[in-house]
C-alpha cells in the first residue's frame, strides 16, 4: 500500500486509540498537530493538547523513502526499528540525556516521545553563539557511558555478539559508507560543491595520497570494528540542550561500530561551528575569537571528560565483577599501560572519523546550516578550505596528535592561516 503521511485529525484519532498516550495528551479533539521535521530521513509531528500545553509529545513517523529526497529514493521503515531499540538502550544507561519513548508502532513505523519543549537543537543554539555550561559535561557522560556498556569491556562475550547482531543496521550503515567516506573523494554526482571553493581543493581529495589511504583506513574501521552500540549520526542536530540539560536524539542510524565514530561527530561538528564562526560571529561587527576559543574549550573538555569517566567506569567494573578482559593481576603496569595504548588509538580513531564528517558536510550531499547559511560566496570558500584543511590534517596526522590539546592548536592555526588551499 502506498505511504500516506498523516493528517492532523487521523494522528489525532490514532494517539487516542492507545490508552497510555492519551492518558499523557488527553481528549483528541483538543489536539493540535504541527508537522516539525527539519531532519533528512523522517516526520516528526508535535501534538499538543490546546487546552493544557504542557500536554504534549513528538510524533517521529519512518516513510518508506529518504525525505530529503523523495520516493526517488526508498528506504526501509525498519530503521524505526532501530531508533526505538537504541532509545530504549541508551535511556537505560544514560536517562538524564535520552528522551523517553512512550509508544513503539512496528507497523506504522512510529514512535511516541518526550518532547523537549525548553530545549532547541544545539546546531542553532551556535549557530547563534549561545553558550552551555553543563553541555561539555553532559556530553562526555553520555558517550562514555553508552559507550563503555554497549562493549567487550563490559558485557559478556555471548551478550555482546548477540546485541551486535541484533543492531545490524545495513541500508543506513550503506549510506553513511557512501556519503562519508566514499563519494566525497570522487567525482561523485550526488557531490556538491559551493560556488566559490577552488577546484583545487575539490582536485586534492581525490589525488592526494596519505589522505585517500587515510580515509580509506577509516571505513575499513567502520565497516568492521564492531566495538559498541554506536549513535551513529551524533552531529550537533542530534543534540538538544538548554542551560541546565542536554539530550541526545534520533539514533536512526545506531549499529554495533567503532567507539571513536559518535565520539567524532561530535568533535567534527564543533569544529565546523568553529570555523564557520568567522562569518556568523562578525555579524554587527563583533570579534569571533571569544566564542571560538569557548567552542574548541567544549572539544577539550569533551574529549578529556570522556576519557576520565571511561576510564572509571572500566577500572570500576573490573574491580567490582573480577573480570580482567585482559587477564592476570588487577591494575598492574601492563593492564595501566594497555588502558593508555586503548585510550591512544580511541583518539586516533576519533580525529579520523572526525575528518571525514568535516570533508562530507562540506563536499557532499548533506550539508550543514553554519556553512550553507553564510550568503557570502568567499566568505563561505574561505570557511569551507579550511575545514578541509583542518580534516585532511586530522586525518593524516591522526596517530600522531596524541593530544587534544593539540587539536585545539591545529584549528587555531588552520584559522589564523589556512584559508587558501
Ligand atoms: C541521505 S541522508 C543524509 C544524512 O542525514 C543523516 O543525518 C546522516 O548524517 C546522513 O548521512
Ligand atoms: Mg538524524
Amino acid at each position: 500500500m502506498e505511504f500516506e503521511a498523516f493528517t492532523a485529525q487521523e494522528l489525532a484519532a490514532y494517539l487516542g486509540g492507545v490508552p497510555d498516550v492519551r492518558a499523557l495528551l488527553g481528549d483528541p479533539d483538543d489536539l493540535e498537530v504541527a508537522e516539525v521535521g527539519d531532519g533528512n530521513l523522517n516526520y516528526v509531528y508535535f501534538v499538543t493538547n490546546a487546552k493544557a500545553p504542557e500536554r504534549s509529545v513528538v510524533v517521529k513517523q519512518a516513510p518508506p523513502f529518504l525525505r530529503l529526497v523523495g520516493k526517488t529514493w526508498p528506504l526501509s521503515c525498519q530503521r524505526m526499528e532501530h531508533e526505538v531499540a537504541a532509545l530504549r538502550r541508551f535511556g537505560a544507561l544514560c536517562p538524564q540525556h535520552v528522551p523517553k519513548v512512550y509508544h513503539a508502532d512496528s507497523k506504522r513505523f512510529l514512535m511516541v516521545m518526550q518532547r523537549l519543549a525548553s530545549h532547541r537543537i544545539l546546531r542553532q543554539g551556535l549557530m547563534d553563539g549561545a553558550t552551555y555550561p553543563r553541555l561539555a559535561d553532559h556530553l562526555s557522560t553520555y558517550l562514555a557511558h553508552t559507550l563503555f556498556y554497549g562493549s567487550d569491556l563490559f558485557l559478556a562475550p555471548d551478550i555482546k555478539k548477540q546485541a551486535a547482531g541484533a543492531a545490524v543496521n545495513s541500508e543506513l550503515c550503506k549510506i553513511t559508507e557512501d556519503l562519508v567516506f566514499t563519494f566525497p573523494f570522487e567525482d561523485h554526482p550526488s557531490n556538491v560543491y559551493s560556488p566559490a571553493l577552488p577546484k583545487a581543493a575539490i582536485e586534492r581529495l581525490r589525488t592526494n595520497e596519505p589522505l585517500r589511504i587515510a580515509a580509506a583506513d577509516m571505513k575499513w574501521v567502520f565497516m568492521n570494528h564492531a566495538e559498541t552500540l554506536l549513535h551513529g549520526d551524533l552531529h550537533t542536530g542530534s543534540i538538544m540542550v538548554n542551560e541546565d540539560e542536554t539530550f541526545v536524539i534520533d539514533p536512526e542510524f545506531a549499529f554495533y561500530g567503532p567507539m571513536g565514530f559518535d565520539v567524532g561527530a561530535v568533535i567534527a561538528n564543533l569544529l565546523l561551528a568553529y570555523f564557520s564562526r568567522d562569518w556568523h560571529g562578525r555579524i554587527d561587527g563583533r570579534d569571533p575569537g571569544p566564542y571560538q576559543e569557548w567552542l574548541l574549550e567544549q572539544m577539550v573538555r569533551i574529549w578529556s571528560g570522556f576519557n576520565t569517566q571511561f576510564l572509571e567506569l572500566w577500572r570500576d567494573h573490573e574491580s567490582r565483577s573480577k573480570r580482567r578482559f585482559i587477564g592476570g593481576q588487577a591494575e598492574s603496569r601492563a593492564v595501566a599501560a594497555y588502558r593508555a595504548h586503548f585510550m591512544r588509538r580511541l583518539l586516533a580513531d576519533t580525529l579520523g572519523f572526525a575528518g571525514c564528517k568535516m570533508i562530507r558536510r562540506i563536499v557532499g550531499m548533506a550539508k550543514v546550516a553554519e556553512i550553507t547559511r553564510v550568503p557570502d560566496a568567499e566568505a563561505r570558500a574561505r570557511i569551507e578550505v579550511r575545514c578541509l584543511r583542518c580534516a585532511e590534517a586530522l586525518l593524516v596526522q591522526r596517530a600522531t596528535l596524541g593530544d587534544i590539546g593539540r587539536v585545539a592548536m591545529l584549528a587555531r592555526e588552520i584559522q589564523r592561516d589556512g584559508a587558501t588551499i
